[in-house]
């Protein structure tokens, strides 16, 4: 028993076209899109969540076509690309679901756009400074009985490339010098020998990482020379939407392997969204148990490529791995907990944090209603506590991301309880409640010894968060006038969920901007308009949303090649400065080295 699905678009319109080789009745047409669903002709909406919609169709016969409709239920969305068709699209009949196979999914491998330079050095990030003197020496492997270099040879396995010690390698000499900055190291290549200086094992490991990308990227014909290097940020991250897809916990100790072959060092785990809450919190079982799985029958339908059903949930043995992973790759993760918007799972499967009595009914960007959580239910402190406790437990980093992105415009406006807490505590709008909400939780947060973090709302009330400027750069500039610590997150650059063109048939959302490869270091970290308030700038920061993703190996080529433009941005001073030549040319030699499939299953 088959059934298949083919779609075409023409302007705003979606017509599906479904068969199946055997009858049958009482056919439902279950599909996700990115956003709400209107059914135009062949069939009625009979149920919608955010993007996830059921359309009722009339019985289908065995071999004849059925057509159906729909549209984004927004006239100003439309089609733009092949992500944005029907996602996890199942039929639903009288004796029980088929699956309709979906179209080719992902973006297209990255191939130059245009001219390519060679690069003065195959090295991303670019090092600060680099003084080739003309000689060319021979190094495959090297040989060193330093700890953070046998990091790095670990590493160069796992991802396939070849061993990078060896007792009969080059030989490293290695020299500590406590007057370079943390991070920092001098890299010497010469003739049959190479020398590294630093001052403390992150310098010796970022020395370690740079010589085997050269030995992959020169084919172990390396230019001589001397390599003075530092990272301009502390901050280097990249976040990983876990929520929306569920990624085996293997593709995510790929994803570190893959951040610190560039640099990177604080993975941005958002495991909790509307759609899921993926971290084990033993005071809350049913919370990761039942929100795991979504789809059919689920607490949450298959929205977001869920299908009929998808998912799974991240054990604490898992996140102690991840972590000591991450640790031996000077990487460290910061958790987010998502409140007090983008919380419909958590309100999926446990009662009691919204008020009974509110009257309100706005929805969220992604169309969810009732997707926020009341600060003035008691029972909303009892869970958060809970999960804070548990999480900060589970991570042994600093920073708690606690979310606050994306509050629904009037949302508690007609709850009765928060009209009580405004008045007890003398709040006047939705944001000052938001503020108000932010700010008992960041204590909360302090008071387990931890710092709290968020994004940007964050900015519109007291809470000292590190604040992530993700809309643009405007509100991380303002946020930093006010006070804040911001890393810079401007969708338009740095999120690589976005596609990477107009083109219909590419892949990836568009709200922003469409970024390709050179728009990724086509701006300033520091905008001159801080002034003396530069310093609360501490660092860059991709984002990786999972929406359209519905299997773990269709990231790899939004990722990449734009990571190394995040990664770039996050390590030099010169990145801004890149065109796109340069850019694509040092995209191109690490390509041909092998580096674009770090993310693909072996
Ligand atoms: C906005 S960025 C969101 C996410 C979406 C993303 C899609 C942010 C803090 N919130 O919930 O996944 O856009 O690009």
């Amino acid at each position: 028993m088959t059934a298949a699905l083919t779609t075409e678009v023409s302007g705003t319109q979606i017509l599906c076209t479904i068969t199946s080789d055997v009858d049958l009745s009482d056919p439902v047409f279950c599909f996700s899109l990115l956003a709400p669903v209107k059914v135009l002709r062949g069939g009625d909406l009979i149920r919608s969540v955010g993007g996830y919609g059921e359309v009722r169709l009339p019985d289908i016969l065995a071999g004849i076509a059925a057509t159906v409709t729909v549209a984004y239920a927004d006239d100003d969305f439309r089609p733009a690309n092949r992500a944005w068709l029907p996602l996890g699209p199942y039929l639903r009949h009288a004796d029980g679901i088929i699956e309709l196979p979906a179209g080719p999914a992902g973006a297209k491998p990255w191939q130059p756009s245009g001219p390519i330079t060679e690069p003065d050095l195959r090295l991303v990030p670019p090092p600060d400074d680099w003084r080739p003197d003309g000689g060319v020496t021979r190094i495959t492997r090297v040989a060193s009985g330093d700890a953070q270099l046998a990091q790095v040879d670990r590493l160069a396995r796992r991802t396939g490339f070849a061993p990078f010690l060896d007792p009969d390698g080059v030989p490293v000499a290695i020299r500590r010098d406590g007057s370079l900055a943390g991070s920092a190291y001098q890299l010497e290549i010469a003739n049959d020998r190479v020398e590294i200086t630093a001052a403390d094992a992150a310098g010796l490991f970022y020395a370690g990482i740079t010589l085997l990308q050269l030995i992959q990227t020169y084919q172990g014909d390396l230019p001589t020379g001397r390599i003075t290097d530092a990272p301009r940020f502390p901050w280097r991250g990249q976040h990983l939407d876990c929520a929306r897809h569920f990624y085996q916990p293997e593709t995510l100790l790929r994803f570190l392997d893959l951040m610190a072959l560039f640099k990177l060092n604080r993975f941005h785990w958002h495991f909790a969204d509307d759609e899921a809450f993926r971290l084990q919190i033993d005071a809350l079982p049913a919370l990761w148990r039942q929100t795991q799985i979504r789809g059919e029958e689920r607490a949450i339908p298959g929205v977001f490529g869920g299908g009929a059903g998808d998912g799974g949930s991240y054990s604490k043995a898992f996140a102690g791995d991840l972590i000591a992973r991450a640790r031996e790759l000077h990487i460290e993760v910061m958790p987010e907990i998502e409140v007090p918007a983008h919380a419909l799972a958590l309100n999926a499967v446990i009662p009691g944090l919204r008020d009974p009595d509110d009257s309100g009914d706005e929805a969220s960007v992604q169309g969810y209603a009732g997707n926020t959580i009341n600060p003035a239910m008691p029972r909303t402190w009892e869970v958060l506590e809970a999960i804070v406790t548990e999480v900060a437990e589970i991570f042994p980093f600093e920073f708690i991301h606690l979310g606050c992105d994306e509050l629904p415009a009037g949302t508690w406006a007609g709850s009765p309880a928060v009209t009580d807490l405004k008045a007890r505590e003398g709040l006047q709008t939705t944001d000052d409640v938001q503020g108000w909400m932010m700010q008992k939780l960041a204590r909360f947060v302090v008071g387990l010894g931890k710092k709290p973090a968020a994004w940007e709302e964050a900015a519109r009330g007291s809470n000292g968060a590190l604040l992530f400027s993700w809309s643009g750069q405007g509100p991380g500039i303002a946020a930093a006038k006010a006070g804040y610590d911001v890393v810079m997150c401007p969708a338009q650059h740095v999120y690589l969920d976005m596609a990477q063109s107009d083109e219909p048939d590419d892949w990836g959302a568009n709200w922003a901007a469409t970024p390709a490869l050179s728009e990724t270091v086509a701006w300033q970290p520091v905008p001159a308009e801080l002034g003396e308030n530069a310093d609360r700038i501490k660092g860059v920061q991709g984002a990786f949303w999972s929406e359209f993703t519905t299997r773990d190996d269709e990231m790899n080529d939004m990722i990449w090649p734009r990571v190394l433009g995040v990664a770039s941005m996050a390590w030099s001073a010169q990145a801004s400065a890149m065109d796109s030549a340069a850019i694509e040319g040092l995209a191109q030699s690490l390509s041909k080295a092998g580096f674009n499939r770090l993310l693909l299953s072996v």
